[in-house]
């Protein structure tokens, strides 16, 4: 019989005593557990998140609730998204070490990952809606995408490993159909749960919701999420999944990490940029924001260049796996089919990343899951002229994704709709 005890959510009083032996945070924190601190943090969409603090130190404690924090036990969610996130922080610090926050204890039946409390680092979205321009991120988040994408695919790993992993995260089941739902469906019509800065945006979303074109294409996106089993993602990697400093940036919160598209994360990823710069209009109490605007386009060149570059690198020297073997190219003395496979494969990776870009900006718009760079802009009209921007720039990419050839002109067709009235 193996002895499982019942879930039984932490709380700030009871953390101390029901953590308080643990040697993970008695080596951190101190052994006197009586003299912890612990503040309730949690600000996402799903689990608790504590900071605990004693006389030695700090830990992060982070906890899975059975059910949707943001909507309540009438949306039940089981726990074991807690194994998933413990697993794929496993593989990531391996694949690009450094970049998660480092764990020190995981419990499954009770959901609960003790990791590193990450200071003085705040998380991105915020950094970026006070205006902040952090110099590494670009480069930092351009090799995590392609360092852990290549490195969890086909390309890397050996037929038993990559089969097990598969399996693995396979079932995973739960956190893919919210992202099935809230991101490729749920924005394209009305929705329960759905919601827009209204009546504003009324007009367009009645548009976005009747556009044949714009619904066919993201069914075609999430028939990609669906079926292309390409890789290990994050699977929510958005400007909330990242903590930075001026020197240092740690991608965290990988619960809803499944074999998927490649182009996933960086589509999402690069799409919170794009939200981000047209949000910028609403944070200008203590001035312009234009060169806040030029650097948030600068880094999504930055993000896309470096991913490029690295999945190269990383292609001509770790493409050990399954995929493209060298005893058909380089072995043969056919560099040239290497490198027109890679160039194939890069240029997929580019058409899928911008519909996938698309889909996000809509659904942090018109779905249930809203992102604070918008949501904190109070004066409501001027938030809807924001997001229709951004909504008109989601939909170029996703119906015209395979006509668009350089960042250049997405980033010019950001310029003109940001420079244009909006009545
Ligand atoms: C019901 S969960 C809503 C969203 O929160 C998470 O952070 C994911 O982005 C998910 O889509
Ligand atoms: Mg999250």
């Amino acid at each position: 019989m193996t002895d499982t005890k019942p879930f039984v959510a932490l709380c700030p009083e009871t953390l101390p005593q029901r953590l308080g032996a643990l040697p993970e945070l008695r080596a951190r924190l101190g052994a006197n557990n009586e003299s912890w601190r612990v503040k309730e943090v949690g600000d996402g969409n799903l689990n608790l998140v504590f900071i605990v603090e004693g006389d030695q130190g700090k830990a992060i404690v982070k906890q899975a609730l059975p059910y949707v924090r943001l909507v309540g036990e009438s949306w039940p969610l089981p726990l074991k998204r807690s194994f998933f996130e413990y697993h794929a922080l496993v593989r990531q610090s391996e694949r690009d070490p450094g970049m998660v926050p480092e764990i020190f204890y995981f419990d499954a039946e009770q959901a609960i990952i003790v990791m590193e409390f990450l200071s003085p680092h705040i998380i991105l979205r915020r950094a970026l809606i006070e205006g902040q321009q952090l110099p590494r991120i670009g480069r930092d988040l351009g090799l995590f995408a392609a360092r852990t994408l290549f490195r969890g695919s086909d390309l890397a790993m050996s037929a038993r490993k990559r089969k097990e992993d598969l399996a693995l995260f396979s079932d995973n089941v739960e956190l893919c159909d919210i992202t099935e739902n809230l991101v490729f469906s749920d924005p394209y019509f009305e929705a329960s749960l759905n919601r827009h800065t209204s009546p504003q945006l009324d007009g367009l979303v009645a548009e976005l919701r009747a556009d044949r074109d714009l619904k066919v294409e993201a069914q075609k996106l999430k028939h990609l999420f669906t079926a292309k089993a390409e890789t290990l993602l994050h699977g929510d990697l958005h400007t909330g999944s990242v903590m930075v400093t001026g020197e240092e940036t740690r991608v965290i919160d990988p619960e809803f990490a499944f074999y998927g598209p490649i182009a996933f994360d960086v589509g999402m990823m690069i799409a919170n940029f794009w939200m981000s710069y047209f949000s910028q209009a609403g944070h200008e109490e203590d001035g312009d924001r234009e060169e806040m605007r030029r650097y948030l386009l600068g880094v999504v060149d930055e993000i896309w260049t470096t991913f490029r570059a690295e999945f190269a690198r990383l292609w001509h020297e770790e493409r050990n796996g399954i995929l493209y073997q060298r005893s058909l190219f380089e072995d043969r003395g056919d560099r040239l089919g290497s490198e027109q496979a890679l160039d194939h494969m890069l240029h997929e990776i580019w058409t899928d990343m911008l519909g996938f870009a698309g889909v996000e900006i809509h659904r942090r718009i018109l779905g249930l899951a809203h992102n604070a760079d918008f949501e904190t802009i109070s004066d409501l009209d001027l938030r809807a002229r924001c997001e229709t921007k951004a909504l008109k720039l989601g939909r170029h990419l996703v119906v015209n994704r395979r006509q668009i050839h350089s960042l250049a002109e997405i980033n010019s067709l950001a310029n003109r709709l940001e420079k244009e009235t909006v009545s």
